[in-house]
């Protein structure tokens, strides 16, 4: 049987798994799912011998099918820079994680393969907000500016493909993303191509990113933001790249985006300050599906009688 490729559906989980398919090409079974569906090792049904690879979800969220898959006797890649919690000892495992918040998974990634594929690092890093990050790299590469802000537009589009309610929502499944982007060792060689997925899916990041323009925030101080998006998914597909556009915009000021869950109550994405960018994951995780990392966070499904409370404590946490 074919081995296991787990990763976060964003574009730091999918441009990291392209920098290792890319340097070790194979035929895995892929586990992913939208940007919140983060518990995926549940999903995976490793035997003795099998090589799992995991990306860009939270070793702590996924701890007990963790153990289970290394009981299973299976051997297990685990790239990451989420909250972890205490990492099994195992040899088993090897575990490469860094809650830096200035470090992504496509960061770790390239560090890992040595700079193999640096470009694709970029584009992911970009595409988690890791601005940083990504122009060391395209400085190590010599690569244009004009390019430049080509892969950071190719990152902020594969970024907005992860967000939703569920894979319905989005444009395509990332799984199936991730299997297209694969034809290209050189992301700009994706951005040439005018029949690539990227061109289709910058349109609809557009035209999503341009009805936020009419929005006006619920709550507005020096260090906070809050903004409530319409029950549509538009507005669902858009709450995760919007909260990048204000974090780079108001760098001083946290912002909260809050988006209706189509189930009832609401999803809750928070970014940190960009100039400081703290507390966001430990907000998050106070309340039932939420998590996150330092700079950025959220709620899978906030109750609806939640949300004044949740408001108070983000105003505690961001005085
Ligand atoms: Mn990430």
């Amino acid at each position: 049987m074919p081995d296991f490729d787990v990763f976060n559906g964003d574009a730091d989980g999918i441009c990291a798994l392209l920098q290792l398919r890319l340097s070790e090409p194979k035929k895995s079974r892929l586990v992913t799912g939208t940007k919140r569906d983060i518990k995926l090792l549940d999903k995976v049904d490793a035997r003795h011998g099998d090589q799992v690879t995991v990306l860009d979800i939270s070793m702590k969220k996924n701890k007990s099918s963790l153990n289970r898959i290394l009981n299973a006797s299976a051997k297990v890649l685990y790239i990451d820079h989420h909250l972890a919690g205490d990492i099994p000892k195992n040899n088993s495992l090897q575990a490469i994680i860094d809650t830096d918040p200035n470090v992504c998974t496509c960061l770790l990634t390239n560090n890992f393969l040595q700079g193999a594929y640096r470009k694709w690092a970029a584009v992911g890093a970009y595409g988690d907000n890791m601005q940083t990050g990504a122009e060391k790299i395209c400085k190590q590469e010599n690569i244009k500016t004009k390019d430049q802000i080509e892969l950071q537009k190719l990152g902020i589009a594969i970024n907005y493909n992860g967000y939703g309610a569920s894979t319905q929502d989005l444009h395509y499944h990332p799984a199936e993303l991730f299997q297209s982007l694969l034809d290209y060792s050189n992301p700009l060689d994706c951005i040439a191509d005018k029949s690539s997925v990227y061109k289709s899916l910058y349109d609809a990041y557009e035209s999503d990113i341009n009805r936020t323009t009419a929005l006006k925030p619920e709550l507005v101080s020096k260090s906070i933001a809050v903004y409530m998006l319409p029950d549509e998914a538009w507005a669902r597909r858009v709450s995760g790249v919007f909260g990048n556009l204000l974090a780079n915009k108001h760098p001083d000021r946290a912002h909260g985006i809050v988006s209706h869950h189509p189930e009832g109550g609401y999803v809750i994405s928070i970014r940190a300050p960009k100039n400081n960018p703290k507390r966001a994951g430990e907000l998050c995780s106070d309340f039932p599906t939420g998590g996150g990392r330092e700079g950025a966070a959220g709620i899978n499904q906030l109750p609806e009688n939640q949300l004044p409370n949740f408001i108070i404590e983000f105003q505690k946490t961001y005085p």
